[in-house]
């Protein structure tokens, strides 16, 4: 399907830079004069914000299994697709979103092991049509992101489920997201993260032209 508007997403494990470098863009964007929406996963929806707490801190008071985890991952983004990111696209307004479907390629699909055809399957329900035009892919080592992320990471009780995972998980996440971005060339960029703010900026610049030109 094609939209007036590009729909750019970001994503990268934990630490990459995702909402810094999203930022960043928006405002540059927002600089060169055009229209742009920015939201992000899970969330940007009072329904989406609403189950973000029990995603990431068990807030129903119970634990959440895989396979539900998945489905409500999905719900966020079914109600942010069609409430938010397709009606803006057909404005005309460029999109850019923190995390989108590929997070649930590679976090439910090859972390938690639930299968990346059966994640597909799913997604596809969720976005009706809403194929990212260009996915950054903020790529850093496991480490750098633990360190950057500093005192998030300092307190067990502090953490969200995602951050209480064995590091094996993180490193599966990477790993993931690499093999996704050889499985998509055209759409999923990967940027090296591990530079300076500005350095990453303007790598990320380079290919948005692209997205535009
Ligand atoms: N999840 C899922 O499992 N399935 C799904 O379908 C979806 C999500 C959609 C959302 O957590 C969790 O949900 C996520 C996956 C799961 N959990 N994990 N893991 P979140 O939204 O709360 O968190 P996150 O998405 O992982 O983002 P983050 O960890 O908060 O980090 P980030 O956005 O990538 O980085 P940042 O906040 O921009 O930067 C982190 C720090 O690094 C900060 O101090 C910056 O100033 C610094 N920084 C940023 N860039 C640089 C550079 N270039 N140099 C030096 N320092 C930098």
């Amino acid at each position: 399907m094609t939209h007036r508007g590009k729909f750019i997403t970001f994503e990268g494990p934990e630490g990459s830079g995702k909402t810094t470098h999203a930022r960043n863009l928006v405002a540059r964007l927002e600089g060169a004069g055009r229209a742009v929406l920015y939201t992000r996963e899970p969330g940007g929806t009072r329904t989406g914000e609403a189950v973000r707490g029990i995603l990431q801190h068990d807030e129903a008071g119970e634990p959440v299994t895989p396979e539900a985890e998945v489905f409500l991952f999905a719900a966020c983004r079914a109600q942010l697709v069609r409430q938010a990111i397709l009606p803006a696209l057909e404005r005309g307004t460029t999109v850019v979103c923190d995390r989108f479907a590929d997070s649930t390629l590679v976090y439910q699909g090859y972390a938690r092991g639930l299968g990346v055809e059966r994640m597909l399957t799913i997604n596809e329900i969720a976005v009706d049509g809403a194929v990212p035009d260009l996915t950054v892919l903020l790529d850093i080592d496991v480490e750098t992101g633990f360190r950057r992320l500093g005192s998030r990471y300092g307190a067990e009780s502090s953490r969200d489920r995602f951050e209480r995972e064995a590091r094996a998980f993180h490193e599966r996440v990477r790993r993931g997201y690499l093999e996704l971005a050889e499985r998509w060339p055209a759409r999923i960029r990967t940027v090296q993260a591990d530079a300076p703010v500005e350095a990453v900026d303007a790598a990320i610049w380079r290919v948005v032209n692209h997205v535009f030109a």
